[in-house]
């Protein structure tokens, strides 16, 4: 079939994510046919640097037979088992052994899922078993932030606060959102700093609000990934800390789905932060993308709670613990620890990205330049100290979009802020190019919106 042909079909029958389906039929989709190393390719050929890993998931890049030649052999030998009913198979084992290996040390347990989403949900259910079984029933409210993004089951899209969401769903009823620490969008006349502790004593005034004893968890991204790359301010994490470790009994959840497995320079983004979360979402980067498999780690104390005490946990998922992903997972930690793909994000590629991408700011239509390990992000402003956007339909993130795909490198807007998450691979000449064409996207954009 050619081009015509595909986006002929694709029109007929596929249902996107995310998409306007009417305003899709008319352009027609992007056909993505092959990719190597930090690049993929579409059916015209049109070579692109990936700057956004896939869907922040490709974190080696897309020629690691490692991983492929783990899942074949595996599907060859163990297809598929079931890890319900008292039975286990080997790579289950083995990846939950390594799992609580790179994890923060009282995080020993993990319960798999097939995706972000569903770990989000197996983390709601095991906040409320938690809770029942240490006989505080009362305890039932889960406190969120406002574009956040947790996912797109019912469960993962009420606790998420992207009000486009919202609108086409009901929503549980037993979670909160609070002001997201957005000091570009948001801070107004406050410091970054300032606003990094107003955003976080939000959190303590709808603890008060709702009353201590009704709040059974909090939960957040490290850093807001889908809602714009939104890099707290450095008072936030902090002040968080200290807001709940004044209550004591309210259970921190980060959502790890964008950040785990290196992207901030460490293997989580609670250990950038230095946070102890209770319960820890995990999917996309832990196999690279190469295979469904999501999970949530469980620390201690809930662990201890919920292993030690009687009765069935009704829960579970039918690739929970699916062998083959087990196996993707055990390969791309294997090579993560032995390349020291990490260490070399944080020693080097990361510090080296911080530099150029922060030499972006002085575009005329650049309102900030953030990034943090391998993610970045810009603000497309017209009027750079007001912080005026273009306008209120945020076309100009999706032309920049549009230009810088043209020009060889993968950007996504959210909105106005065109957000990068490269591969970890990416070498300094990478980096490099990178920052050439994101600049000359940029040129572009002012040119076409002048
Ligand atoms: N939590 C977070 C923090 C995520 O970023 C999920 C949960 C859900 O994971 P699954 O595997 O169910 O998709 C995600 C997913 C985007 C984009 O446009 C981001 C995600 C998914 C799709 C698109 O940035 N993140």
């Amino acid at each position: 079939m050619n081009k015509s042909e595909l986006q002929q079909q694709d029109r007929e029958h596929l249902l996107h994510p995310f998409t306007d389906f009417h305003e899709l039929g008319e352009q027609g989709t992007r056909v993505i046919t092959g990719a190597e190393g930090v690049y993929i390719t579409d059916i015209d050929g049109h070579k692109m640097l990936d700057g956004m890993s896939g869907l922040w998931c490709c974190n080696l890049g897309y020629s690691r037979r490692e991983i492929s030649d783990a899942i074949y052999e595996q599907l060859n030998t163990l297809p598929f088992y079931n890890s319900f009913f008292q039975c286990t198979t080997v790579p289950s084992i083995e990846l939950a052994d390594a799992l609580a290996a790179v994890a923060p040390a009282h995080m020993n347990n993990v319960f798999f899922t097939g995706s972000g989403s569903e770990a989000n949900d197996t983390n709601l259910r095991i906040i409320r078993r938690y809770w029942d079984l240490m006989e505080r029933p009362e305890k039932r409210i889960v406190i969120s932030r406002k574009n956040a993004y947790h996912g797109s089951t019912i469960g993962g899209a009420s606790l998420g606060g992207m009000s486009g969401m919202h609108k086409q769903f009901q929503a549980l009823d037993y979670i909160e959102h609070i002001q997201q620490p957005y000091w570009f969008g948001e801070g107004g006349d406050m410091s970054p700093e300032e606003f990094g502790v107003y955003a976080a004593r939000c959190l303590d005034e709808k603890i008060q609000e709702l009353g201590p004893e009704n709040v059974a968890a909090f939960i957040a991204e490290p850093i807001q990934g889908a809602g714009g790359v939104i890099i707290p301010p450095e008072t936030y994490w902090p002040e968080v800390k200290k807001v709940l470790d004044q209550y004591g009994d309210i259970l921190l959840v980060i959502d790890e789905v964008i950040f785990g497995f290196g992207r901030t320079g460490e293997w989580f983004g609670a250990d950038y932060y230095g946070m102890q979360p209770d319960l820890m979402t995990f999917a996309k980067a832990v196999t690279n993308g190469y295979f469904p498999l999501g999970g949530t780690m469980v620390g201690d104390r809930v662990a201890e709670v919920i292993k030690a005490k009687g009765g069935e946990f009704t829960h579970g998922y039918t690739y929970s613990a699916h062998p083959a992903a087990c196996k993707a997972g055990l390969a791309t930690i294997n090579i993560l620890r032995n390349e020291k793909i990490i260490e070399n994000v944080r020693e080097n590629t990361a510090p080296y990205l911080a530099k150029r991408w922060a030499e972006l700011a002085d575009h005329p239509i650049v309102g900030e330049a953030r990034s943090l390990g391998l993610v970045g992000a810009l603000e497309l402003v017209k009027d750079k100290s007001s912080r005026a956007r273009f306008d209120d339909k945020c076309t100009a993130g999706g032309v920049c979009r549009d230009l810088s795909i043209k020009n060889g490198l993968v950007m996504r807007a959210t909105g106005d802020t065109m957000i990068i998450a490269p591969p970890l691979i990416l070498t300094k000449e990478q980096v490099d190019e990178l920052v050439e064409k994101a600049r000359r996207a940029l040129d572009d954009t002012a040119k076409a919106l002048a």
